[in-house]
């Protein structure tokens, strides 16, 4: 399954360039600050992340529940294969399920908005490492897989 249409939704949302949507890691990195960065101070402060972080979850929460299933994210952060074979199918899905565990978003029944945007707080304070409140296109670089999967790509 092709990830373009809820990449296209989430970027939309924060007007990215389509042209981030191929780039490499740190030219990405580069613009998706830019967007999160909303009054353009060359830095994100904790209001710009929280809804930054807010305009993710609901570009992932595909069919609008507010919760974000391990479905929703398992296709977003490894994609299917067209014609996999049975084995490839099992490494997918195991991989899915590493990443969803590392990123607490393993739960079956799914991760409220609540729950996922209290969060922020402290992937904010990690990003944050020279604690001035706010994240840096440095800071923000180091921590962008973190902030992540909630990046789509
Ligand atoms: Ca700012
Ligand atoms: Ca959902």
């Amino acid at each position: 399954m092709s990830r373009r249409p809820l990449l296209a939704a989430a970027l939309s949302a924060v007007i990215v360039p389509a042209v981030a949507q191929a780039a490499p890691e740190p030219v990405r990195a580069a613009v998706i600050f830019l967007a999160a960065d909303r009054n353009g101070d060359g830095a994100i402060d904790l209001a710009e992340a929280d809804a930054f972080r807010e305009v993710i979850f609901d570009a992932i929460d595909t069919n609008k529940d507010g919760r974000l299933a391990p479905q929703e994210v398992g296709v977003l952060i490894v994609p299917g294969k067209e014609n996999a074979d049975p084995k490839e199918q099992e490494k997918i899905a195991k991989r899915r399920e590493e990443l969803l565990t590392k990123l607490g978003l393993a739960k079956p029944e799914g991760v409220p908005k609540d729950e996922y945007l209290d969060r922020n707080g402290a992937l904010f304070a990690t990003a944050d490492a020279d604690k001035d409140g706010a994240v840096s296109p440095e800071e923000f670089a180091v921590i962008v897989e973190a902030y992540g999967v909630l990046l789509p790509r």
